[in-house]
């Protein structure tokens, strides 16, 4: 399987993620890389860089005018003499206006996140690039090779929304590689998320839209981040009705129910007659993630691969959430040689 991850993905180097009440060092720290790119060189994998594919897909998916306070943000905050690392503190919640996009930095802060615990920083727009790039350079690969692809984002991307950062996402990677593959003639495109946490920005995205199917298993959200999306009762709306498929699940939630839910979405799958696949990779499912509640073992990250396989259709992996810092490259390359085994996608 051939792999893609960007340097400049080291470029985001946060100091700070409020955490309950303090300010810790980041759960998605860089070094969550090294230790994947470790693991993919011992398992033999090629890792190539991606090149350059400019703001045309991710304007493909995002608001304009987010992508300009991402990309202004960090030179016009230092511009004010502030310091420290950016952390929004109000929005536009329900009894306030969103109509209105204030000039202050900090009304536009709060104005384009979802969640506090995400830090702006220097760096982070130019690593959001590069997670961007990673991503449409695996799925390039998958659509000429017809061979499945692992992309190792960073950061990550599918809390991302239309217009709004958090969950330690900035441009949801995967929305972006599956408009591409639209764009460059697939009739249908399903997003699988695996990741812990619902996948609320992807699902966002395509909601009233029938070309790409959504299917997330994830806590709860009545008890687990991001708590306002991810319910089964979400279905997608109008024509996109029947393409959003959510299974919440609770904590400690055994993996034989977890793969259960796995054969429904991948029912759905086969029903929508998707032409490929994206896996929104996280492995914070695993069972010592440090913010995560699931149950996944080493072994079981095997089996999620060898499933997937013999979904038998084009397969692209791109990387979300994954915690455990030191296990997350064994469980990452546990998943894409699972897969591999089993002669996944054409391979
Ligand atoms: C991509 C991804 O996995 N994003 C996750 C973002 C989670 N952010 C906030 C998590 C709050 C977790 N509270 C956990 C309490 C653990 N004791
Ligand atoms: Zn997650």
């Amino acid at each position: 399987m051939m792999t893609f991850f960007s340097e400049q993905s080291f470029r985001r180097q946060a100091a700070t993620e409020l955490h309950g009440s303090t300010l810790v060092a980041p759960f998605e720290t860089p070094r969550r890389m090294e230790i994947v790119l470790e693991a993919l060189a011992r398992a033999g994998l090629e890792v190539r860089a991606p090149g350059d594919y400019g703001l045309e897909p991710v304007k493909a998916v995002h608001d304009a005018g987010y992508i300009e306070f991402l990309a202004n943000f960090w030179p016009a905050w230092q511009a004010e003499g502030r310091t420290g690392e950016a952390i929004p503190s109000i929005w536009p919640a329900r009894t306030l206006r969103s109509d209105r996009i204030p000039r202050s930095l900090g009304g536009k802060l709060g104005y384009y996140a979802l969640a506090a615990e995400t830090s702006l920083c220097e760096g982070t727009f130019e690593a959001a690039l590069a997670s961007k790039d990673t991503a449409l350079a695996a799925l390039d690969h998958v659509l000429e090779t017809n061979e499945p692809s692992f992309g190792l984002c960073r950061p990550p991307g599918h809390h991302a929304a239309t217009d709004q950062f958090g969950g330690y996402c900035f441009f949801n990677n995967a929305a972006i590689a599956a408009q591409r593959a639209l764009d460059r003639g697939k009739k249908r495109v399903a997003v699988l998320d695996v990741d812990f946490h619902h996948g609320n920005g992807t699902q966002q995205i395509f909601y009233r839209r029938s070309d790409v199917f959504f299917a997330s298993l994830h806590g709860d959200p009545d008890v687990t981040f991001p708590y306002y999306l991810g319910y089964a009762d979400e279905i997608g709306e109008g024509e996109g009705e029947g393409f959003t498929a959510n299974y919440p699940m609770p904590p400690k939630t055994p993996v034989s129910v977890w793969m259960q839910a796995l054969e429904k979405a991948l029912v759905e799958i086969a029903r929508t007659e998707c032409e490929l696949l994206i896996v929104s990779l996280g492995v914070d499912i695993f069972e010592h993630d440090p913010i995560s509640t699931f149950t996944f073992t080493r072994d079981d990250f095997t089996a999620l691969g060898e499933r997937l396989a013999k979904a038998g259709l084009p397969t692209v992996f791109l990387m979300e959430g994954g915690y455990a810092v030191d296990d997350i490259g064994v469980n990452v390359v546990s998943v894409l040689q699972g897969f591999e085994a089993r002669g996944g996608a054409n391979a």
